[in-house]
């Protein structure tokens, strides 16, 4: 295990900087010393919410994985110690209507960036923000590192190619370079079209008077969720190591979509059954059943575990959107508050 001293002069470039893991990870990063590059991609509204508490000690640099010139001009202009690749079209269900876009970015995206750095600094470490939507269809479970993989979605499949991309490099020219196979890990900062967060979003507005019901898909789908603060730290420890290798990170435990949807209605006092309708706009044309991860090789090697466990992940979301709420002085008009989300 290598401890997390604080790093004074390393430059961190991640894409991705605008999502989830890259907004935790850039506040990790600063915290350890690093200077931090982020990456953005031109937009009508800029998505900078995510960091904006960061903002001012965070570089952006413009540029998008579709586009290998300004991958290289980027590298070649920070030069980075450490290369953190989060960006992808990451919505599972969006990669079926948009299978081409998402196999362009979320796959080709990572040759792109393995050749901007192959070409401008092959010195540099790098991350590649690979998934549990590989092991898709599970052939062992729990799954681990040497589990096949067998994807079920546009998505899993350029993950794949992203995975392989990242081992290749690292056979082929002697590249440190790591893929880190993460489960779904989950924030109050996550999109709100992935499932975790539209529930407990729903919870709030449903509370808040704003909804009276919550319409979701396949409420049998069980996951291995954790917390994004948690695995953003297995990002970094990676690219401490010695040598460059592949981890699974994950809790270790699995839940359905209806466990996440009880605990949440319970946080405020309500029963999901009152509110949960079920609409088959929300099933997938190919659904991954079961995952459940294995990280005792990241617990070995990297000495990391994760801190919050699924009670206190679902609290957490629902908490901050309840606070969201109250912030912007709403009035809540059914079930209760839980002790600790309060008026300002
Ligand atoms: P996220 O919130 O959806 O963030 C995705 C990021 O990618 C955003 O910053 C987005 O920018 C950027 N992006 C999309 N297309 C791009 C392009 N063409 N060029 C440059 N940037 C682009 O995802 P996340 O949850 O933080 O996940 C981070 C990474 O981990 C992703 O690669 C995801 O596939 C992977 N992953 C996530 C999980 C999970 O459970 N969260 C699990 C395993 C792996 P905009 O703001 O401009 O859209
Ligand atoms: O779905 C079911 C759905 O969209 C979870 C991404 O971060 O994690 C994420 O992918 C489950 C699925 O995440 C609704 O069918 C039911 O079984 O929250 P999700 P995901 O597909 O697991 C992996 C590891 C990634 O790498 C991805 O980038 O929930 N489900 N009803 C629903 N899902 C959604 N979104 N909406 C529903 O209404």
């Amino acid at each position: 295990m290598v401890s997390s001293s604080l790093h004074p002069m390393k430059t961190a470039f991640i894409t991705g900087i605008t999502g989830q893991d890259g907004s935790y990870l850039a506040e990790y990063l600063l915290k350890q010393g690093y200077k931090v590059v982020g990456m953005m991609r031109r937009s009508a509204t800029p998505s900078t919410a995510r960091f904006a508490a960061i903002e001012d000690q965070v570089e952006i640099g413009h540029g998008d994985l579709l586009d290998q010139s300004s991958l290289m001009r980027l590298l070649d202009q920070h030069k980075p110690d450490e290369i953190y690749n989060l960006a992808a079209q990451s919505f599972v269900h969006s990669s079926f209507h948009e299978p081409v876009h998402t196999g362009s970015v979320t796959g080709l995206g990572v040759i792109r960036m393995l050749e901007a750095m192959r070409l401008v600094c092959p010195q540099a470490r790098f991350y590649q923000a690979s998934s549990s939507e590989m092991f898709g269809e599970v052939q062992e479970t729990p799954q681990r590192e040497t589990t096949p993989f067998h994807p079920r979605s546009p998505y899993g499949v350029a993950k794949v190619y992203g995975h392989w991309a990242t081992v290749n490099y690292r056979e082929s020219y002697d590249m440190f370079a790591c893929s880190g196979i993460l489960f779904n890990h989950e924030s109050p900062r996550r999109g709100l079209e992935f499932v975790t967060r539209k529930i407990s979003d729903h919870v709030a507005a449903i509370v808040f008077g704003e909804k009276d019901k919550l319409a979701l898909g396949n409420l049998d789908a069980r996951r291995d969720w954790g917390f994004a603060g948690d695995y953003i730290r297995a990002m970094h420890l990676m690219l401490q190591q010695d040598t460059a290798d592949d981890y699974v990170i994950s809790t270790g435990t699995t839940q359905s979509v209806r466990e996440f949807c009880r605990i949440a209605f319970e946080r405020v006092g309500l029963n999901y059954e009152d509110f949960v309708v079920v609409d088959p706009r929300f099933f997938r044309p190919a659904e991954v059943e079961l995952l459940l991860g294995d990280a005792s090789k990241a617990k070995e090697k990297l000495g990391w575990e994760p801190e919050v466990d699924f009670q206190g992940l679902v609290e957490m979301m629902v908490d901050a959107d309840l606070q969201r709420r109250l912030d912007r002085f709403q009035k809540p008009q059914r079930g209760t508050l839980p002790a600790g989300v309060k008026s300002s």
